[in-house]
């Protein structure tokens, strides 16, 4: 039963608020025309606050200044997050000059790498909102579906210059991401200007022409749609975030199993065939509260690369019509599985598609990290990986200039430039001829710092000041505890060694930290839950090994089992594995019983 029927005779007190925001909505425009005139405030209206996010930014508040402004008696200290769609993290030259005028203009004068292969701005006055996005508008990115209860930044393994199947992938991580849009105007009108046509003309010509095309290529499907005006989603929206990730072995740089959809890519004697379709991952949960968890995604058949973004659409219906409306907690595709069965699932996404899916193929993933440095592409051009840390895109007082550097990069190279899911950045098709000008412009910048494979391989959440969800430190904390870590790792004489390290400032799991060999999870100010066990290429999850722990007592746990690793592990053997073999932690075999010991 679809969503409309589904709910047609319950009322909507009886679901999350969240249900009856986005119904009331007029399609995600709320009172946002209104909140953005209002100069009496930095803020939106409350419940606007909700809608923002689905037009890709975030109401947030220095939490550094709160207990300061709150002395002064004035309103926190506004301001908004905005967060870009960006499918596969392409940026070209010109876009990327845009994108770092912006930082400067409109922003807190830097650039955040996410996670999920995008950029995020912080510290967007709430006048700078507009100007931010038209700007951005002129150098065709947009921030559309990138928060909210839709289908995110669409992920995939980094790089479309490599070969002609890194750039199939790429492709259709876009495609997937069209496909996939919201069909509502509200975008356009409320931060672009565009005037309101009277009777929803306007969203259902929403879709540019290419859209149009990709939503009508639509496999198997001549039904009416539910809702004119936002065909795929309705105006119930989905019951939660969705987010896809593509990747091609043995590379999983996405991390793909912690996706609601994964496509792991098939390829033979270097031609892509199709994708094995994985579903059900997510990583957030709640401390102390079992009944949410992290969950790897399971595989449910194999596709042609026609019918991915087909089939990725009949996998979000599913969840629209299945997904739990009532307890956000439990409301991610990862529970709606649990709930149904992956067979029960996958059933009704054939049913959505008209046709069955092919059985899964084996496939083999060896890493979950980026190729840092020089590589050569099929072309025979070079791509250099760069390690940014922590993703974080600014000059660095005595450290690297960032910021500057890829300016400069991004003015003189007229190759593309990368982001990763590692958060880091590509510097894409460069000639062999070219390769020392940009040599000389990393070295100018102090861009290649000397970094040992443990922090490369480190990766953090935003958390404090700007999150407000945040327990603890992450990003601006992680890099001392790696200095730390680091000589853990020289005495017991693995300075060249690679352990996966991941914090993040709560349980929402935003810098995938139950994927780490060693995880680490805010719990309060300067304390964290420590997890050991994970794959080295993000197949496996960990498992919480010490409660609640200060950084003295969490290098008393890691250094004896960090002597051991170097001593008594097997040749190849990564510290994931090591720690389980020694029965230090038992491995998590599913998601459902990641909290038992
Ligand atoms: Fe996240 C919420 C930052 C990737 C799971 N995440 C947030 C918010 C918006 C806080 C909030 O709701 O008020 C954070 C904003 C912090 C800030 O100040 O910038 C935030 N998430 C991030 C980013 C920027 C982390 C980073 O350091 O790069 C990542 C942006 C991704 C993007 O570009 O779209 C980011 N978040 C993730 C991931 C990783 C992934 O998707 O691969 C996850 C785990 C995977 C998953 O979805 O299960 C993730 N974020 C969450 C959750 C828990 C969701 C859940 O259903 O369990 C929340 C909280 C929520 O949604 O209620 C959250
Ligand atoms: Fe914020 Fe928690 Fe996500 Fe970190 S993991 S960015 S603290 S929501």
């Amino acid at each position: 039963m679809d969503i409309i029927a589904k709910l047609r005779d319950v009322p909507l007190d009886e679901l999350h608020p969240n249900e009856r925001l986005k119904v009331e909505s007029d399609y995600l425009r709320g009172t946002l025309e209104e909140g953005l005139a209002d100069r009496a405030t930095g803020a939106v209206a409350e419940d606007d606050t909700q809608l923002t996010k689905f037009h890709g930014f975030y109401q947030q508040d220095d939490r550094d200044l709160r207990d300061e402004r709150r002395h002064q008696k004035l309103e926190p200290l506004y301001s908004f997050m905005v967060r870009l769609r960006l499918p596969g993290g392409l940026v070209t030259p010109a876009q990327w000059q845009t994108l770092d005028d912006v930082a400067s203009r409109y922003a807190n004068g830097t650039l955040r790498i996410t996670t999920r292969q995008t950029f995020q701005y912080h510290g967007v006055l709430k006048e700078n909102l507009r100007p931010h996005l038209q700007t951005i508008h002129q150098a065709m990115v947009d921030t559309i579906a990138a928060c909210g209860d839709v289908n995110r930044n669409v992920i995939c393994t980094a790089n479309p210059h490599r070969s002609a199947v890194h750039r199939q992938v790429y492709e259709l991580s876009h495609r997937i991401s069209t496909r996939l849009l919201p069909s509502t105007r509200a975008y356009h009108e409320i931060f672009l200007g565009e005037e309101r046509v009277a009777g929803g003309a306007q969203e259902r010509e929403s879709k540019s022409e290419s859209e149009r095309a990709e939503s009508e290529a639509k496999v198997g499907d001549d039904r009416e749609p539910l809702d004119p005006k936002e065909p795929l989603y309705t105006r119930h929206y989905l019951p939660r975030k969705f987010k896809v990730a593509l990747a091609i072995p043995p590379e999983n740089d996405v991390d793909l199993f912690a996706h609601d959809v994964g496509f792991i890519a098939d390829v033979v004697d270097g031609e892509l065939h199709g994708f094995t379709v994985c579903i059900g991952g997510g990583m957030g949960m709640t401390h102390g509260d079992p009944s949410t968890f992290p969950r790897l995604s399971d595989p449910i058949g194999y596709c042609s690369p026609e019918a991915a973004p087909a089939v990725a659409e009949a996998i979000m219906l599913v969840q629209r019509d299945n997904g739990n409306r009532r307890d956000r907690k439990q409301a991610r595709l990862k529970y709606t599985v649990e709930e149904m069965g992956l067979d029960a699932f996958k059933l009704e996404v054939e049913r959505q598609l008209g046709e069955s899916l092919a059985p899964a193929h084996d496939y083999h993933f060896d890493n979950n990290g980026d190729r840092l440095g020089w590589i050569q592409g099929d072309d025979g051009r070079w791509h250099y990986g760069l390690f940014v840390q922590n993703g974080r895109i600014a000059d660095f007082p005595d450290g690297p200039q960032l910021r500057t550097g890829l300016r400069e990069i991004a003015e003189q190279h007229d190759g593309d430039l990368v982001l990763t899911t590692n958060q880091n950045v590509i510097i894409t098709q460069v000639e062999e001829s070219r390769r020392g000008a940009i040599d000389a412009l990393l070295d100018r910048h102090r861009l290649v710092a000397e970094t040992s494979p443990l922090r490369r391989n480190a990766m953090a959440c935003v958390a404090f000041p700007t999150c407000g969800l945040a327990m603890a430190e992450s990003e601006r904390y992680l890099p001392s505890l790696i200095d730390r870590l680091d000589a853990v790792m020289r005495k017991a004489g693995l300075a060249d060694d690679a352990i996966i390290v991941r914090m993040t400032g709560c349980p929402n799991g935003c810098a995938r930290p139950y994927l780490a060999e060693i995880g680490f999870v805010g719990k309060a100010p300067g304390h964290y839950n420590l997890y050991l066990g994970g794959g080295f290429s993000g197949q496996r999850l960990n498992k919480l090994y010490r409660e609640n722990i200060d950084e003295a007592t969490i290098l008393e746990a890691l250094t004896p089992l960090i002597q051991r690793y170097a001593t008594e592990r097997e040749d190849g053997e990564p510290f994931g594995d090591f720690v389980i073999r020694i029965g230090e932690i038992n491995a998590t075999t599913a998601g459902r019983v990641f909290h038992q010991t």
